[in-house]
């Protein structure tokens, strides 16, 4: 066997960049290599080692840096996002804060389902020099280190105690990121002492090596019986999640509902499966849901939901889903999440299973009738989001005339980037996606200070595409440092702030609960916060960008124009009014205080035992 002699980190790389993947719609001949690079930053655990593997593979793994290990590890996450998680980027940060800055992002990609390979350093394995600079230090076991904290969040962690333990972990660690049901953040550790002592590692370990994503397929015994149930449908219903578009599925899904006159529902990760103008398309589900959707689900007597983990904004915290006479199909790949709500499961990957499905549904389609009331459904929320939308100059305008204007000056090619505050349920229910790819928004954690890096990693992804995030004072105050990145790597973004000086979402969310408004909004926080004027747009100048501040949403509107145009990033801000929303009318569980000094609180509580009742259990 021959054997090439290199340090456990220049393994790794070079492993690393040897990992293509074959795409489905893509001739056989052109594998792309799976990771785009790294991202680091670095410190004593990496430089060394890590460190000067990178730099010896720069041609091949190229290495950014960014100004935050968590801001870096968003970027990562919405670039495998973007790429359907076909395409990733590797992580590498020191040890200690290094590492645990990257553990919400850990989490973030976890909840996610997303991939995205972390390595950060971590303390000596051969213990020498113990403490080191970082270390916790642990009394009882000196085998914990600050990197423990992802083992609850990643779906594979190793820590690479010897080099030869790549050989094994390496292969590992691509299944997993590459696995549809296992997806999800791998960790793997590495000692800095590791990095850097050197091995003959088996030659044949570096050879190119060409993955492709399985596409299980439906058993036949699970299949006949959702067949049967579709065939005596009358009112069905499809709701679209995340997965339709990892697995590829969203112009097949186009077709299947169009064909068998199926109206089709999306949850925030699956919003864009469907272009809003389809046929079918009746817009998001749930708390932050269209009004269309939302009846549809409560009418419909088959619910097919394919590629969704059913969380509570989608189901109205298992009220909306769980009427009597009602039938619920789970079309997912992980079992975990087909047998969910007590649903009928239909387990395999979405592209393949609709497929056999139109297969034998043949021409069948649900009745006219139904399919005829949710196009009218549909038109009539298109009046409401005329309404919601329209230009306002008179007084301070809401999210949603913001996003208004934003879309109004938006191409069909842009792509509009969320994760927290007000914004992701305005957008779900409000913005007009134009198809896979043109919608991202981060919510299955719903993690503030995850837009601008996020928007980075899309730019990355899609560089083709204007990136638009919209971020709120609150979020962009929590991160906003890889906006520099952004100037520095010239990935342009243009970035929306939406000034409502505060947590408005919370602010109305706690008043939603009967409790008084507290900590949310700036003028009802301790201190001065009169004095807290902050100049975004002066803020993002200082960091290399364009920065300006809009009067109105027509200067908004000519503001966007000029963003589109310009060749750097660009931020613009607009003060917003912190206390409109569109309410829906829609529940979402959150737990109020049985007893309280509060009137409004106990009215808001007895409201409460009413909405619970709606639950099954
Ligand atoms: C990291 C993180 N911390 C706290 C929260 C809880 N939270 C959700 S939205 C929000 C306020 C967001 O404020 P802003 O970005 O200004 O948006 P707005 O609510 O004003 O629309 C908070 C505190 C969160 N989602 N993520
Ligand atoms: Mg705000």
């Amino acid at each position: 066997m021959t054997t090439i002699r290199l340090t456990a980190a220049q393994a790794m790389i070079r492993y690393l960049s040897q990992q293509y993947i074959q795409l489905d719609e893509q001739p056989e001949s052109q594998p792309v290599p799976i990771f785009a690079g790294a991202f680091a930053i670095f410190g004593h655990g990496n430089v060394a080692g890590l460190g000067e593997a990178l730099y010896q593979a720069q041609e091949t793994f190229p290495t950014y840096r960014a100004h935050n290990e968590q801001g870096m590890a968003h970027a990562a996450i919405a670039y495998a996002k973007s790429n359907q998680r076909n395409r990733m980027m590797m992580c590498t940060s020191s040890i200690g804060p290094g590492a645990t800055n990257m553990v919400t992002a850990a989490a973030l990609a976890h909840a996610n389902r997303l991939p995205v390979l972390f390595v950060p350093g971590d303390t000596f394995a051969n213990r020498k020099p113990d403490p080191v600079l970082q270390q916790i230090e642990d009394f009882s076991d000196p085998t914990i280190s600050a990197n423990d904290c992802f083992k609850p969040v990643s779906r594979y962690f190793d820590r690479i105690t010897r080099p030869e333990q790549l050989i094994h972990s390496l292969p590992v660690a691509i299944k997993t990121l590459l696995d549809s049901v296992n997806c999800g953040p791998v960790t793997l550790a590495f000692p800095q002492d590791i990095q850097a002592e050197a091995f003959d590692y088996p030659s044949y370990m570096f050879e190119k090596h060409v993955h492709r994503i399985r596409r299980v397929r439906a058993e036949d015994y699970e299949l006949n019986t959702v067949l049967n149930l579709l065939k005596e449908a009358v009112n069905p219903l499809i709701i679209a999640g995340g997965g339709v578009l990892y697995s590829g599925a969203a112009p097949l899904l186009a077709d299947f509902a169009l064909k068998h006159k199926i109206p089709v529902a999306e949850t925030q990760a699956g919003k864009g499966c469907l272009p809003w103008t389809h046929p079918c398309a009746v817009g998001g589900i749930g708390v932050t849901g269209s009004e269309a959707a939302n009846v549809l689900a409560s009418e419909a007597d088959v619910v097919v939901a394919i590629g969704t983990r059913l969380q509570d904004f989608t189901t109205e915290s298992r009220t909306l889903l769980e009427k009597p006479n009602k039938q619920l199909v789970q079309l997912n790949v992980a079992e975990f999440d087909a047998i969910k709500h007590s649903a009928i499961p239909l387990v395999g990957d979405a592209k393949a299973v609709l497929k056999q499905l139109t297969a034998s549904l043949g021409n069948w389609a649900a009745p006219q009738k139904w399919f005829d009331y949710a196009h009218h459904l549909d038109q009539k929320w298109q009046v409401t989001y005329n309404k919601l939308t329209a230009m306002n100059t008179a007084s301070l305008p809401s999210d949603a005339q913001v996003l208004g204007a934003v879309k109004r000056t938006s191409d069909k090619s842009d792509v509009v980037v969320c994760a927290a505050g007000g914004l992701p349920g305005e957008l779900h229910k409000l913005w007009r996606a134009e198809g896979p790819g043109s919608y991202h928004v981060e919510y299955g954690f719903s993690c503030m200070g995850y837009e601008i890096a996020g928007g980075l990693g899309v730019k990355m992804a899609s560089p083709e595409r204007d990136v638009i995030v919209v971020v709120g004072d609150g979020s962009y105050m929590m991160m906003n440092s890889e906006l520099a990145t952004s100037v520095m790597l010239n990935q342009k973004i243009v970035v929306v702030l939406l000034d409502n000086r505060g947590f408005g979402c919370i602010n109305r969310l706690q008043q939603g609960t009967g409790n008084a408004p507290f900590n949310n909004l700036l003028e009802n926080c301790a201190g001065e916060p009169e004095a807290m004027q902050i100049d975004f747009a002066g803020h993002a100048r200082a960091m290399g960008a364009n920065g300006e501040k809009v009067a109105d949403l027509e200067a908004l509107e000519t503001a966007l124009l000029r963003a589109k145009k310009a060749s750097k990033s660009t931020l613009i801000c607009i003060d917003t009014d912190p206390h409109e929303t569109t309410d829906n009318g829609s529940w979402w569980d959150v737990a109020i205080p049985q007893v309280s000094e509060r009137d409004t609180v106990n009215l808001a509580h007895a409201e409460y035992i009413d909405n619970q009742a709606k639950q099954p259990y």
